[in-house]
């Protein structure tokens, strides 16, 4: 069946069911409203002349908080639209041949899946996260140009549906054809989804004849000239409308993440728009901007990809910034280094715009480029790296609480290590030289796209209900469904990530049948994305009705850790003013860091006496206790030698390994000092993260450790019997070392009890 059909009725489903969960959440409501009054019923029907003001509202409204809900409903709209594309690629690759759609269709559906979810779907999302929450949190009564704001949201439907008119035409063409003759919509039938891959490289895209392809660079560049409008926007906001409490050191790390944002795509979208109008205007009017005989098409991909880079961090920054801003508020404690994450942010942004080549190291460009290239892609995974550590140093000894937004942190983080990881790979050319165009790359960037994106995008959603709606999500279901969604999305890109180290081609609607197996699991984990969507739109309607209206503005905790920031103030003012609801105060107030203790600080020799004391304590202890195990060990040697599973001679070889003379005897002193020296040494640095609680344990444990690398190292070729006698030696020799070590040391530690903790 045409797949316009089923895509538009999925879609069109999908809507209604909101729609109608919103309609009877309505009706059933009975409890009161959350400015505390309860419905009448003649009261819950929507009359004609309220639909008509509320609309008229909403199309005219520039105050910052309700553009900002229209931006985000946009990009959810957008995103179920691109989720669409996305399970029927899925859908698609169930069988190795073409035969659930078209290979043209298969084409169609990823080139507007990419260009859904990165042009309609994430920008505007964050856009309408930072248009509601950015003037709260800097304390700015809106957005600097309030006109303006409205005015570059109301672009993006018109770009959205410039862009997918292929898809609307077709569908109605269709719907039409039950009515009227075919022959007289053949005009509708002309325009095709653009079936090129969401990077438009030329030549393909300059020769191919689909018309649609002219209203997508259209739509294409509205929606840059919007995103443009918007940064300026934010720019201007956080720089002159901040309350004046507010400097550069305490601005918070969002808006600091929108910021390099908005900067970024004052430089990148101009340079996209120009190009786009290059490419209409070499399909249209026949200038060879990127014509084999004018700029070459390698042209389009500099130009492209000059662009294309930032917008990744584009996309990436404002996710960063929501993880830097939820995370901390539910493990309790304040975000772990501030300034370096802000730092990481500005670099991540100036580098972004030197390492486009990657993209083009299979094209033949100039090797000397290439390598350079390859340098800034390594070096740009340092900031980035630096905002995982911090990340993971925050929840460190921190108070985590069970809610759904800190399963999506825990799981964004995990999913951004993997995909930032495989990106480092990426950016090495001759494995680049590899992987480029496999499912390699399109497991590694959905691990960023899809593992880290939408789900701080979720996580904000839930974190910021109760200030939304003045109500309470249903908990559980949230549980429920954020465990889901990383399940699946770890489940899908992982497993393409498969697919791609078996060298797998991406963009083929076809594939050899021993595929197959990864592809149904990477099906199924796609499926379970698309149902835990489902169950967050279910939630966040339902509970706009039922869920349990919140009783304080309060409700992560967030004073117990100072960290009730501006947007929740304002949110208890609010409590305050529309209901009566006093501030609550925390019942203690925890610190998030013990601060460095108040005294003067001790001279350099007051400091350096204490440890230098205790270097010497322990190694002391180590090297006596390297001596007694040592000595053990001596024992057991003997009785192997009288049993003859070890020969003295190998002492002498010990001699020789360290550049001594052959003889038992020296080789006897270098294995007592090396007993009493380096394992000890190694030991006493290691001790504390080998497993088990008692020294005893531990010292089995490690000497267990030494002796497989004897073993392995000092291993002549026995068989049968013996090689069982030797191992057996190597084994017991070494527990008995480590148990004298470790006895010897717990020992001495157990006569000098370490002083009191001096931390409450
Ligand atoms: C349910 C979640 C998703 C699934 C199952 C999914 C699936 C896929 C698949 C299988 C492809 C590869 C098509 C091919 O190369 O043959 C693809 C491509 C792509 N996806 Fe997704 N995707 C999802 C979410 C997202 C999100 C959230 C974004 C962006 C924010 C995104 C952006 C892209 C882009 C840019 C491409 C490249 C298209 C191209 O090769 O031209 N995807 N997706
Ligand atoms: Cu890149």
């Amino acid at each position: 069946m045409s797949r316009a059909v089923i895509q538009v009725s999925l879609f069109v489903a999908i809507l209604s069911g909101c729609f109608l969960t919103a309609y009877f959440a309505r009706r059933r409501r009975t409890d009161p409203s959350p400015d505390g009054g309860y419905a009448a019923i003649g009261e819950r029907g929507l009359t004609w002349s309220e639909a008509k003001a509320a609309a008229i509202r909403w199309t005219t409204t520039t105050n910052h908080r309700e553009i900002g809900l229209l931006y985000i409903a946009f990009g959810t709209v957008a995103a179920i639209w691109g989720g669409t594309d996305a399970m029927m690629i899925r859908t698609h690759l169930l069988t190795p041949e073409a035969n659930i759609w078209t290979e043209q269709t298969y084409n169609e559906l990823f080139t507007m899946h990419g260009l859904t979810m990165l042009i309609f779907f994430v920008a505007p999302v964050f856009f309408g996260i930072g248009n509601y929450f950015l003037p709260l949190l800097i304390g700015a009564d809106d957005m600097a140009f309030p006109r303006l704001n409205a005015v570059g949201f109301w672009m993006l439907p018109p770009a959205l549906l410039l862009s997918r008119l292929g898809i609307l035409a077709e569908v109605t063409g269709k719907s039409l054809a039950l009515v009227v003759p075919e022959g007289w919509l053949t005009i509708l039938y002309v325009l095709r989804e653009p079936a090129l891959g969401w990077t438009l490289y030329t030549p393909l895209s300059t020769t191919m004849p689909d018309p649609q392809i002219n209203f997508l660079l259209l739509g294409l560049h509205l929606s840059g000239i919007a995103t443009t409008i918007a940064a300026i926007n934010f720019i201007t906001t956080i720089v002159y409308e901040r309350t004046s409490e507010i400097g550069w050191a305490n601005l918070d790390i969002f808006s600091w993440n929108m910021l390099v944002t908005s900067a970024l795509v004052i430089f990148a979208f101009p340079l996209l728009g120009t190009a786009l109008l290059m490419l209409l205007f070499d399909r249209n009017f026949g200038t060879t901007f990127f014509a084999t005989e004018g700029g070459g098409p390698v042209l389009w991909q500099h130009l492209f990809w000059f662009w294309g880079h930032p917008e990744v961090y584009i996309i990436f920054l404002p996710a960063a910034g929501l993880m830097s801003l939820i995370l901390p508020k539910f493990v309790g404690r304040k975000l772990f280094g501030f300034k370096f994450i802000v730092y990481s942010t500005i670099a991540i942004g100036v580098l972004s715009f030197g390492v486009w080549a990657h993209h083009m190291f299979a094209t033949g460009i100039d090797p000397r480029i290439r390598a350079s290239f390859m340098a800034t892609s390594i070096a740009i995974a340092v900031p980035s790296a630096i905002k995982v550590f911090n990340w993971i140093t925050t929840i460190w000894n921190g108070n985590v609480k069970l809610a759904a937004p800190t399963i999506l942190c825990v799981g964004g983080i995990g999913m951004h290590i993997y995909g930032g990881i495989t990106g480092v790979f990426l950016a090495v050319i001759p494995v680049d030289i590899i992987y480029h165009d496999t499912y390699y790359v399109v497991g590694h960037f959905h691990l960023i796209v899809m593992g880290i994106i939408p789900l701080m995008m979720f996580a904000a959603s839930y974190y910021w209900y109760p200030l939304l709606t003045g109500r309470l999500y249903d908990r559980r279901l949230a549980l429920f469904q954020s465990t889901l969604l990383v399940t699946g999305s770890a489940l899908t890109f992982v497993t393409l990530m498969a697919l791609g180290f078996l060298e797998h081609p991406r963009r083929y609607a076809t594939y050899p049948a021993e595929f197959q197996n990864l592809h149904v699991v990477a099906t199924v984990g796609a499926y379970i994305i698309g149902l835990s969507v489902m169950l967050w739109l279910y939630n966040m309607l339902w509970s706009y009705f039922h869920g349990e209206p919140v009783e304080t503005a309060d409700p992560w905790d967030l004073k117990s850790t100072n960290q009730f920031t501006r947007e929740w103030q304002w949110f208890e003012e609010k409590l305050e003013r529309e209901r009566g609801i006093p501030p609550s105060e925390p019942e203690e107030v925890r610190r998030s860091y013990v601060p460095a203790q108040e005294e003067a600080p001790p001279s350099l020799y007051g400091r350096i006496v204490p440890v230098a004391r205790t270097v010497v304590s322990d190694a002391g202890a180590g090297a006596i206790g390297g001596f007694v195990g040592t000595m053990f060990m001596t024992g057991v040697l003997f009785v192997a030698v009288a049993i003859g599973a070890f020969d003295l001679e190998a002492f002498a070889d010990l001699a020789a390994l360290v550049g001594l003379p052959a003889t038992v005897g020296l080789g006897y002193a270098v294995f007592l000092v090396g007993g009493m020296t380096v394992w000890p040494l190694l030991f006493l640095a290691l001790g504390e993260y080998l497993p088990g609680e008692l020294s005893f344990v531990t010292g089995l444990w490690y000497s267990t450790v030494i002796a497989s690398g004897f073993a392995i190292a000092f291993h002549t070729d026995q068989l049968g019997l013996e090689l069982v006698a030797y191992l057996l030696f190597v084994l017991l020799s070494h527990w008995t070392y480590g148990l004298g070590l470790a006895g010897t040391i717990e020992y001495f530690g157990s006569r000098h009890p370490s002083p009191p903790e001096d931390q409450p």
